[in-house]
């Protein structure tokens, strides 16, 4: 390996699996957070987040004494900024009439600040944060060049996005191709060695605002494609047809490939994303400006449906399944299933939620249950928002012994419908105007 000392910066649900893969290829990794609490629990050999096979590679490379925690950067050979660029709160921008959501680039300032009193000739520094186009040269390059050091000259500097999908991180580092973005081909082809330590999918080398606006441009696209099906599912729900054998059939088609409809799109990236684009140019941006109007409304869509079916949502006891932003992870921000339930207990019923990889959430307006059988107990409804595996794994028939709800309502084609109403349950599904 050419970079034997690594210095990532932001140990989340990036940096920290970036950091344990450099170990665990022999690098000596000093990983740094300003978040006391995430370096008390590293340097314990645990870890923080849920992912699966993370906590046990983390604990082995911590054994080996191969990575070291600190709240401060320290000198090394290359520096890896994996901050959070969450939206600004309580601040929005404007444009003929539409107001759009900021970029809080405040941690990827903070991270390339704390790195520059430590940069030395040589060195290398990549960013991986999602930024705006243009992040890399017009933020991130003149904090760095207060050490008076010359980015593309003294040291390398890159753009190179994580595009690993939760829940399969370590393996998706690994295998996925990967875009180097370098402020002149000598910083790309040192970010491309770099990385080529663990990577063993494609590593593509270009310019730092190309990269910036590769990894927009990939979840710009999946966010409108998933509009696309959430808008379907309305049409569908009005003209009486079955969206979900609608898009399967649909997608028969060899150049149709529709994505599922749901409550909506969460997490830190897709529901995020996009903004940077409209933010950097709103008069060039109406359809994706959209697609976020689309999937932001999509809960409240899923509210009508629910409350059509239950007549009134007056008192109604209805049991959550699933708070997550998506099956099988932990993450609930900007989760629809969270705005879903919310909405609900704002017109009236009164919602008992889930979640069972965070049974401890906590969230305003919304009481969460710690067991399945208590949200499902007393129950008028059954709402499944996420289709973890356990949720779909439920059998009707038990189900049926443990509520006296006798509606279930599938917001993410996660039950056979079939097989619900066997066990006695009416049975209604988001984007289906058809009787189940
Ligand atoms: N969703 C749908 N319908 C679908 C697919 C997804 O409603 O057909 C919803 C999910 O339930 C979830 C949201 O969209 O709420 C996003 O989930 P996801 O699985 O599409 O994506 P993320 O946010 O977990 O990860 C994405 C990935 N990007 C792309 O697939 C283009 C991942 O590769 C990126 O690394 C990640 O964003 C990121 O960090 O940017």
């Amino acid at each position: 390996m050419n970079y034997q000392k690594i210095c990532v910066v932001g140990l989340g649900y990036i940096g920290l699996p970036t950091a344990t893969m450099f170990a665990s290829k022999g690098a000596d990794v000093l990983g740094a957070d300003v978040n006391p609490k995430v370096i008390e629990t590293l340097k314990r050999g645990e870890i923080h987040i849920h992912e699966p096979g993370l906590a046990q590679a983390f604990a082995a490379v911590a054994a080996d004494g191969k990575f070291n925690a600190s709240l401060q950067p320290s000198p090394a050979d290359a520096f890896i900024i994996s901050v959070p660029t969450p939206f600004k709160h309580g601040e929005s921008g404007n444009y003929n009439g539409i107001s759009y959501k900021l970029a809080d680039m405040q941690a990827v300032k903070s991270a390339a600040e704390s790195i520059a009193p430590h940069l030395r000739k040589g060195n290398l520094v990549i960013l991986e944060s999602t930024s705006p186009p243009r992040t890399t040269l017009d933020v991130v390059a003149p904090i760095l060049e207060k050490s008076n050091l010359k980015a593309g000259v003294d040291f390398h500097l890159c753009y190179s996005p994580e595009r690993v999908l939760p829940g399969q991180i370590l393996r998706e580092l690994v295998e996925n191709s990967r875009v180097i973005g370098g402020v002149t081909p000598a910083s790309a082809q040192a970010g491309a060695d770099l990385y080529s330590a663990f990577v063993t999918g494609e590593i593509t080398q270009t310019d730092a605002t190309t990269a910036e606006m590769v990894k927009l441009m990939e979840n710009t696209y999946r966010d409108a494609n998933i509009a696309i099906a959430n808008e379907f599912s309305r049409l569908a729900d009005q003209f009486g047809v079955d969206v979900w054998e609608a898009i399967a059939i649909a997608n028969l088609h060899p150049r149709v490939k529709i994505l599922n409809p749901g409550p909506g799109v969460g997490g830190h990236c897709i529901s995020v994303d996009p903004w940077f684009l409209v933010e950097s140019a709103p008069q060039l941006t109406p359809l994706i400006y959209q697609s976020r109007q689309v999937n932001d409304s999509q809960p409240r869509f899923l509210a009508d449906v629910v409350e059509r079916a239950l007549g009134s949502l007056k008192g109604k006891r209805i049991a959550a399944l699933g708070l997550a932003y998506k099956p099988d992870v932990d993450d609930l921000r900007e989760s629809p299933a969270v705005a879903a339930a919310q909405i609900l207990q704002e017109r009236g019923a009164q919602v008992r939620a889930y979640e069972p990889f965070k049974p401890e959430a906590q969230f305003a307006n919304l009481a969460l249950t710690p067991t399945l059988e208590a949200a499902v107990q007393n129950a008028d409804a059954l709402l499944l928002l996420v289709k973890h595996s356990q949720f779909a794994a439920l059998n009707p028939e038990e189900v049926a012994k443990q509520t006296s709800a006798r509606i279930a309502i599938d917001a993410v084609q996660g039950w056979d419908s079939a097989a619900w109403k066997r066990a006695g349950f009416r049975f209604v599904k988001l984007g289906s105007g058809k009787e189940q």
